[in-house]
């Protein structure tokens, strides 16, 4: 309880201890970063970190995700707009609960934000989870179709841990597959997963959808990724979530 009125008080903070960092998604064919995922981080009163998986959680439980996502979504489109401004046209996906979705005023919101800045719909890429397509499915799919239209990229992330198929994606307007990082860990050392990755490629593929893994951990791993044709590739190997700062120093040092 005294954790969510913190939190409460950092998002109407001006000077807010919660600040985004990003993580570059490579570009397997081109060898460039040209996608980011945005993950928020909060150092609490005591000059910690809180764990991001808490506080969400948290937040999701309270109603307070709607004004955290709201928080995330000006950070981040003010990001981008400063990155278009240096010439870097990145697209950058923000996490997203299945609340947000359903949310009455989550379009508007994304849009009246948007309408302030020079960043178009195409750079921002909605990450939500099987479970977060699974509930209320009727309502999210339409708001989906809706985004689509409006040139927003749709990512179905941690896929492959949920109960959703490929048959229940067929059904919506989804754009990008990110497996879950338990398959693409030890995927050097372990002969299933390797079988589990190469087949969801090869099936996301063939629904048209680009495919990123996450939880890169090492250069073996980025080979075999490769080899099974993966689009995207995430994880510590190429870099730890940063900030906006570091990021852009080191993507700009690597050209
Ligand atoms: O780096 P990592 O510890 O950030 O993320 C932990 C969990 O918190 C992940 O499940 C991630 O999706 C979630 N998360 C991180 N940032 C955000 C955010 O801005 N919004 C939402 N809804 N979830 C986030
Ligand atoms: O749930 P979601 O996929 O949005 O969250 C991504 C989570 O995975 C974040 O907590 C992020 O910090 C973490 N992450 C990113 N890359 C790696 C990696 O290479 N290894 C591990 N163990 N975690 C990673
Ligand atoms: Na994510
Ligand atoms: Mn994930």
């Amino acid at each position: 309880l005294h954790l969510i009125e913190e939190l409460k008080a950092a998002l109407e903070n001006p000077n807010s201890p919660l600040f985004m960092n990003y993580q570059p998604k490579l570009n397997i064919k081109t060898g460039k970063v040209d996608k980011l995922e945005a993950l928020i981080r909060w150092i609490n009163n005591k000059g910690d970190f809180v764990n991001p998986e808490l506080f969400i959680n948290l937040a999701e439980k309270s109603g307070l995700i709607t004004t955290l996502t709201r928080w995330v979504i000006l950070e981040v489109i003010k990001q981008v707009d400063h990155w278009n401004q240096l010439g870097h046209k990145f697209k950058v996906s923000i996490n997203l609960s299945a609340q947000d979705i359903q949310h009455e005023q989550f379009i508007e919101y994304l849009l009246t934000t948007l309408s302030n800045f020079n960043v178009e719909p195409v750079q921002i890429t909605l990450e939500l989870t099987e479970r977060d397509l699974a509930d209320n499915e009727q309502l999210v799919a339409e708001r989906l179709f809706y985004l689509k239209s409006l040139g927003f990229e749709v990512s179905v992330d941690d896929y492959g841990i949920g109960q959703s198929s490929l048959a229940k994606l067929k059904n919506l307007p989804v754009d990008e597959l990110k497996i879950d990082k338990t398959f693409i860990l030890k995927l050097d050392q372990c002969q299933q997963d390797q079988d589990i990755v190469a087949s969801t490629i090869s099936l996301g593929h063939k629904l048209g959808l680009r495919v990123v893994a996450e939880g890169v951990e090492n250069k073996a791993s980025l080979e075999l990724l490769e080899q099974f044709q993966c689009d995207y590739a995430q994880g510590y190997y190429l870099s730890r979530p940063i900030s906006a700062e570091k990021f852009i120093e080191w993507y700009e040092s690597d050209e």
